[in-house]
């Protein structure tokens, strides 16, 4: 076993993938996996995008584009496990005996669940209450020492801490008990439309979020329509929110600054501004989609991808499930 500390990450096929998912997530993951300093397994979470209801097509579509998008911003496949976590049967049988380890009351603070249920008014399913255990089933499968999570999900990191420790009391010690991972850059990408709100894969708004798979046209209409406010600099502060949130995308796919991108853009207006966001996205996204294309064009390779992912993430995954059920009680089969 390597003495590496291990790092579980993942994104959910809820929807097609947007450059919040990118920006936030999935570039700081790319340079985490080049430093060699962990060893990290890479999950796309399909098995939580039925909390919601979802058309059986979009599902697949939506997670094989996930995949190709994986290894198309930089994931090498050969270094780390990518696998789908429907493919891992012991996340489900984890997140069992997990549940019979959590309490009501727990899971109704969650504030996910309160924003969701309010969102989905006709569809408040028991999923949708339990996808914390199911979520802490997939980080103490992997023994992870550190999961990165951005701020909407420090709560579900602690309940997964709180779980474990109830846990490792009761039957004696099994589980890591994780860390979160704050990487030293990741933006919190805002929606065009709502600055208040972040950029959201399931946005019912389309010129909220900007896709990865989005073509050239539309990422220059979808930032030209960007609320802003009524000012004309382009600079960071009160009420400024919608400009804030471009410079940060700017800023991003481009390397520079905050007080880099004031200066360059010092007296020239939203006029010349948006239309270089929207270039620069454009630019950061062009070798990425390339890739994808040819990943797309060649779905066996895909396939030997996510089947070797799984094969080697079951066999982690078994060696905990085992140890857990034998814990609890089970006779082993
Ligand atoms: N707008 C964002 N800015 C920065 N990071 C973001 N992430 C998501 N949106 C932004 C990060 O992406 C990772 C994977 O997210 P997820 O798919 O597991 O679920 P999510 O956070 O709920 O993402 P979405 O796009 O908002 O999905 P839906 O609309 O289905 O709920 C996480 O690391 C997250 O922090």
């Amino acid at each position: 076993m390597s003495d590496k500390k291990r790092i579980l990450s993942g994104i959910q096929p809820s929807g097609a993938m947007t450059i919040g998912n990118y920006l936030g997530a999935l570039k700081n993951w790319v340079e985490l996996q080049k430093t060699d300093e962990y060893e990290c397994y890479y999950m796309l979470a399909d098995l939580h995008t039925i909390t919601v209801r979802q058309e059986a097509k979009d599902i697949r579509k939506n997670a094989m584009d996930l995949l190709a998008l994986f290894i198309a911003s930089g994931i090498d496949p050969e270094k780390s496990p990518i696998f789908f976590q429907s493919h891992v049967p012991a996340h489900v049988q984890l997140s069992w005996v997990l549940n019979c380890n959590t309490y009501m009351g727990e899971l109704s603070r969650m504030t996910q669940y309160k924003d969701k249920s309010r969102k989905h008014a006709d569809n408040i399913n028991a999923g949708l209450f339990t996808y914390p255990v199911l979520m802490a089933a997939d980080i103490l499968l992997y023994q992870a020492d550190l999961v990165p999570v951005g701020q909407d999900q420090k709560q579900h990191l602690e309940i997964t801490r709180d779980i474990a420790q109830r846990f490792n009391n009761t039957y004696s010690e099994t589980f890591k008990v994780p860390e979160a991972y704050i990487p030293k850059v990741g933006a919190r990408v805002m929606s065009l439309q709502n600055p208040a709100q972040k950029m959201s894969k399931s946005d019912t708004n389309e010129n909220g979020y900007i896709l990865m798979l989005d073509s050239p046209d539309a990422v220059m209409r979808k930032i030209k329509r960007a609320v802003t406010d009524s000012g004309s600099e382009v600079k960071r502060g009160e009420g400024k929110e919608g400009i804030e949130n471009l410079m940060s995308i700017y800023g991003a796919v481009t390397g520079k600054t905050m007080e880099e991108i004031e200066n360059e853009f010092d007296g020239k207006g939203y006029g010349v501004f948006k239309p270089a966001v929207a270039e620069a996205v454009i630019e950061a996204l062009r070798p990425i989609q390339e890739k994808y294309n040819d990943l797309m064009s060649n779905k066996d390779y895909l396939e030997k991808i996510y089947r070797s992912g799984a094969e080697i993430a079951n066999l982690t995954a078994r060696k905990t499930i085992s140890k857990v059920y034998r814990k609890v009680g089970f006779i082993q089969p």
